[in-house]
């Protein structure tokens, strides 16, 4: 009936965070244009590689942009797809398996639902299988109307490399899927190239491989740098067409891209040793807003995957009071510092804990555990009460609690 549903809900309420009065609505009625980069962590913004600026254009954008420099991934085992299931539902995806597999027939409160009924066209472009993820079922209980899959594509040898279709291309041939899309849409483009094991055509790398004894740190340097000029020649596509100045444009790392098992040659190219604080703050993946006629801004506050839903909907003048979201909105004054990753590790202004130690996020030095200890029950209850909605389908009592409450 429900009723489990009630404590969950009293939490929720209790940590809505009202909007920025100035930025709700800003971008209301303009399409969304949602972008989830392979692999990409935050470490490889501003920063070089044999000397070499590894995402030029990145770089570049982010000064005209909103970007978020402290922002995290909170994916488990479902990868790619639970960074979408995060970002679609600010709902945390499980600690096993793959969401997207496990729960696709429950009942959901997407965004692209909410964005449909309020006159939005909704739809995701990927080319790769439409079954891989089981992304093809998952879309449906999203709410997604369209999924441009593999056969939306001409996908052959020449414009082809390691998992398929390369980015570039894939962006090229989106333009014409999204010049027949009813305006306002929202659409995500999830991309390929810079999946592990980073293999590209020599034609292709703009940046040498970095020189380690880890092959894939070395050769994830120019398969990033490829995605960077994909992503600068796709913007570009978007300004020819006129829908630049008309869409919000919102980038993303979808998860990381080099593992733990990578941590010595990691450590050469960061020149400090990877100690699990180092891990922690490795997940941190790029976030960028960029609003047509605002000017750039690096914002600090920590935030995650989690927050993009209650954000998006926001800017575009869209309610979340009664929804049940776990992150908030990154404009909101109230913003709290705090974000939980999947394996429990959390993160505040002042400290990361991991591994079941409290560190010092300003030295990187273990700490007496005092600073964690006020948000160890809340990082609990996040994860629990996320899974229990999951886990019991407890969206489906959704509706009904929402007539309730208005009668
Ligand atoms: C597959 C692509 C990559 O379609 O999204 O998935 P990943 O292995 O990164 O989860
Ligand atoms: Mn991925």
């Amino acid at each position: 009936d429900g009723s489990e549903l009630v404590d969950i809900e009293n939490y929720i309420r209790a940590n809505y965070k009202k909007p920025d009065e100035e930025m709700f609505g800003i971008a209301k009625g303009k399409n969304v244009i949602l972008i989830s980069m392979e692999s990409t962590q935050s470490f490889v913004i501003n920063n070089t590689v044999n000397g070499e600026e590894i995402t030029p254009f990145l770089n570049d954008f982010i000064k005209e942009s909103y970007y978020f420099e402290n922002f995290y991934h909170q994916t488990g085992q479902g990868k790619t797809s639970d960074s979408e299931f995060l970002v679609d539902n600010s709902l945390y995806p499980l600690g096993r398996g793959a969401v997207f597999f496990t729960h696709s027939g429950n009942e959901f409160e997407a965004s692209p639902s909410i964005l449909s009924e309020n006159g939005y066209f909704t739809a995701t472009l990927h080319a790769n299988n439409k079954s891989f993820w089981n992304r093809d079922i998952m879309y449906d209980s999203l709410g997604y109307e369209r999924f441009y899959e593999i056969n939306d594509y001409d996908v052959n040898e020449e414009n082809s490399v390691g998992w398929g279709l390369k980015d570039d291309d894939f962006f090229q041939q989106s333009i014409q899927h999204l010049k027949e899309m009813p305006q306002p849409y929202y659409a995500k483009f999830i991309t390929l190239t810079n999946h592990f094991p980073f293999e590209l055509d020599e034609e292709d790398k703009m940046v040498q491989p970095y020189t380690s004894n880890s092959k894939t740190l070395n050769n994830y340097f120019p398969t990033v740098r490829y995605q960077d000029e994909a992503l600068k020649n796709f913007i570009q596509s978007l300004k020819d067409e006129g829908i630049y100045e008309n869409s919000i444009i919102i980038l993303y790392g979808d998860h990381y891209g080099i593992s733990e098992n990578h941590n010595r040659a990691m450590g050469e190219y960061l020149g400090e040793e990877v100690t699990p604080f180092v891990s922690a703050q490795l997940q941190r993946v790029p976030l960028i807003i960029h609003i047509p006629g605002h000017k750039g801004k690096t914002i600090s506050t920590v935030s995650g995957q989690i927050d993009l839903k209650p954000t998006i909907l926001h800017l575009l003048g869209i309610d979340t009071k009664r929804d049940f979201n776990f992150g908030s909105d990154l404009f909101s004054k109230d913003k709290m510092e705090f974000i939980v990753l999947r394996d429990g590790s959390f993160i505040t202004k002042d400290h990361v804990y991991t591994r079941e130690t409290c560190y010092d996020k300003n030295t990187g030095e273990v700490t007496d555990g005092s600073g964690c200890e006020p948000y160890y029950e809340k990082a609990k209850y996040e994860l629990e009460y996320s899974d229990k909605i999951i886990y019991g389908d407890l969206l489906r009592f959704y509706e009904n609690l929402a007539t309730d409450e208005s009668q």
